[in-house]
């Protein structure tokens, strides 16, 4: 039985990993600032019968990362695979009337946040002798489209960073894989918007993916032989072409 450590499993993607990494009997490693939520997990996947360690950690502060990934119980170890899902949008304005407050967030959970933890990981990783670090990056960070801006950049930095990880780890057994999701009905929009109806809309009139398909996706690289590295995943939906391109407009 391997381990896995989940950033955000307290909804969407990483919750969604969470479930099937349990169902195939990883033990979980998972973090989010809703620990409400992550006690709920826990007591969700408790018929599996694997080890659940969770903690609240905010993915921006460097000391309770450090705190998360020093507590991990020794029976948890060694870690398999380093899940770096917690991320988020704020908004949709042009950049010169842009929060800088929501620039913060994104900045600070989605590069600063997988910069923490994949720091605090890869020594662990290294003395193992294997490891895979998983980021979950966006179209976003393909493709930028107006009022993304802050959002796609942070994306964009993912996958650069993915490509850099790689040459950084070449001779330690480490892999690195980017998975690059296009629209997934999760909480994303809700939390983008901070309004449940205008969320609503953008998954109205066509079948967007489910966190389960991304979830899914992210199993199978974690299962490949250990010479096969899955470098970059898009994955999206039958019916969306690019970040603006999808079926539903083009019914209009
Ligand atoms: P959700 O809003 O459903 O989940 C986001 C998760 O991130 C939550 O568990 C949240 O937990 C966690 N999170 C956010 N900020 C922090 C923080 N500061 N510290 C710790 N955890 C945090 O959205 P998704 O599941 O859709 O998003 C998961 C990832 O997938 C993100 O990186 C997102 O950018 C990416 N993505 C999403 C797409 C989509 O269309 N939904 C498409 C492409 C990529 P909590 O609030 O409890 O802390
Ligand atoms: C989330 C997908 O297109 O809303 O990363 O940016 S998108």
């Amino acid at each position: 039985m391997g381990s896995v450590i989940i950033t955000g499993a307290s909804s969407g993607i990483g919750r969604a990993c969470a479930g099937i990494f349990a169902q195939n009997r990883y033990n979980l490693i998972v973090n989010a600032r809703r620990v409400d939520r992550l006690e709920r997990l826990a007591k969700d996947l408790e018929d599996y019968g694997v080890r659940i360690f969770f903690q609240k950690v905010d993915m921006r502060n460097n000391d309770e990362v450090l705190t998360f990934i020093r507590s991990i119980p020794e029976d948890l170890k060694p870690v398999d695979v380093l899940i770096n899902n917690a991320g988020l949008s704020r908004g949709l304005e042009p950049l010169d009337t842009g929060s800088i407050d929501d620039w913060h967030e994104m900045i600070d959970t989605n590069i600063k946040g997988v910069l923490y933890i994949t720091r605090a990981v890869i020594p662990m990783m290294k003395s193992q002798g294997f490891g895979h670090i998983i980021n979950i990056g966006s179209i976003a960070g393909l493709e930028p489209y107006p009022g993304g801006n802050i959002y796609c950049a942070t994306k964009a930095a993912i996958k650069s960073l993915n490509k850099s990880l790689r040459m950084d780890l070449i001779r330690t057994n480490i892999r690195v894989t980017g998975i690059d999701p296009g629209m997934v009905e999760t909480e994303f929009s809700e939390v983008r918007f901070r309004d449940r109806q205008k969320a609503k809309k953008v998954y109205e009139k066509l079948k967007p993916l489910t966190a389960h398909d991304i979830a899914d996706v992210i199993y199978f690289c974690a299962t490949r032989p250990a010479h096969v590295d899955i470098e970059e995943l898009v994955i999206m939906p039958t019916q969306q072409a690019s970040v603006l391109i999808n079926d539903r407009d083009y019914r209009k």
